[in-house]
């Protein structure tokens, strides 16, 4: 008879049932760390996830918002430390981490008409079936992917060619491909955290960013340039993940309510997305009449789109064959998604 067995019989069975309820009703406190505000997309779409988990159990959820924690790649460091349990990270910053997150970085793959960005990240077989492993190595358990709008170039003179860029100093986020992108585009990329961004423009270290309107509208990046400029080479993506050995150690009910509210939360912010990305727009034209928004015209893109070959090839050459797997899933999605 084990210990348990005979502990049970002494007892009695219905004050042990009772004892082990007490312990898996056990209720934890889950730090959740994001590169936003709470009113942006990464604020959305966490604020929906700490209401799944606290209507469904008896955790709580608490959420850092920018700032909070230090940059991006200081909150990466505390959520692979296990002091976070949850953090929103982007793949602008975690390619230094992750090359193959680059994939998501690679120039003119990624979908920008807003009727087929939804389909590309709830469908798409890149996005949910071949990250989920390489986040793991990192000691990740990626729970959502999601897009955030398309990527514009906000610049203090206008520009419709490669050689309009030379010598434009435009920030990019930290990961390598970021800087490969713009000086294949032409210009003088210098990668910064966020929080080095708006002291970059206010004392002229740099000319220009890139980022998606909602993002440019909220921080005010309109008045800090003059123009902004529609390229067509991207979506800024992001993506929720948990301590692996956290997920890990959680009861399978646990794991359940994670995977539940990550799904609720996408569901919900890629309703809202769409959305958010044109208020961001509408909003600039409205506050900010005199603000030069250019769209390159498909004639404009193509030399672009021919620069950005190398910035494929030097993706390859980082993510190896898996990353040109997931680059070439990638297209393949974009197909489905447009039909
Ligand atoms: O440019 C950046 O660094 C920031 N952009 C967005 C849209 N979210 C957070 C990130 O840090």
């Amino acid at each position: 008879m084990t210990v348990s067995t005979r502990f049970a019989l002494r007892i009695g069975a219905p004050l042990v049932a009772a004892l082990l309820a007490t312990t898996a009703a056990h209720a934890d406190n889950w730090r959740y760390a994001m590169e936003e505000g709470l009113e942006d997309p990464q604020g959305l779409y966490a604020t929906k996830f700490k209401e799944e988990i606290e209507a469904n159990s008896d955790h709580t959820v608490q959420i850092y918002a920018v700032g909070t924690l230090g940059e991006s790649a200081d909150a990466m460091e505390q959520a692979q430390a296990g002091l976070l349990q949850f953090i929103d990270q982007s793949p602008g910053f975690t390619g230094a981490l992750i090359p193959e997150a680059e994939a998501f970085l690679v120039p003119y793959v990624q979908p920008t008409d807003p009727k087929v960005v939804r389909k590309f990240f709830k469908e798409g077989v890149a996005v949910n079936e071949m990250f989920h492993e390489i986040y793991r190595e990192q000691g990740l358990e990626l729970l959502s992917v999601f897009p955030e709008g398309e990527m514009v170039v906000t610049t203090m003179e206008e520009f419709r060619t490669p050689a309009d860029l030379e010598g434009m100093k435009i920030r990019t986020m930290t990961s390598p491909l970021l800087l490969e992108t713009y000086t294949a585009f032409g210009a003088s990329p210098i990668a910064m955290p966020w929080g080095e961004l708006i002291g970059g423009l206010k004392t002229k270290m740099v000319d220009g960013q890139e980022n998606p309107a909602i993002w440019i509208e909220a921080y005010d990046l309109d008045n800090l340039t003059n123009v902004m400029t529609y390229t067509g080479h991207g979506q800024y993506t992001t993506a929720v993940m948990a301590n692996a050995d956290f997920y890990d150690g959680l009861s399978d009910a646990d794991k359940e309510l994670v995977q539940n509210a990550s799904q609720a939360a996408l569901d919900y912010i890629l309703d809202v997305a769409v959305e958010l990305d044109a208020t961001g727009l509408a909003k600039i034209k409205k506050t900010n009449p005199d603000y030069v928004i250019n769209r390159l015209t498909t004639e404009e893109r193509a030399p672009f789109q021919e620069r950005a070959k190398a910035v494929e090839a030097a993706f390859v050459e980082r993510a190896g064959e898996r990353g040109a797997a997931i680059l070439e899933q990638m297209k393949a999605d974009l197909v489905t998604a447009q039909q």
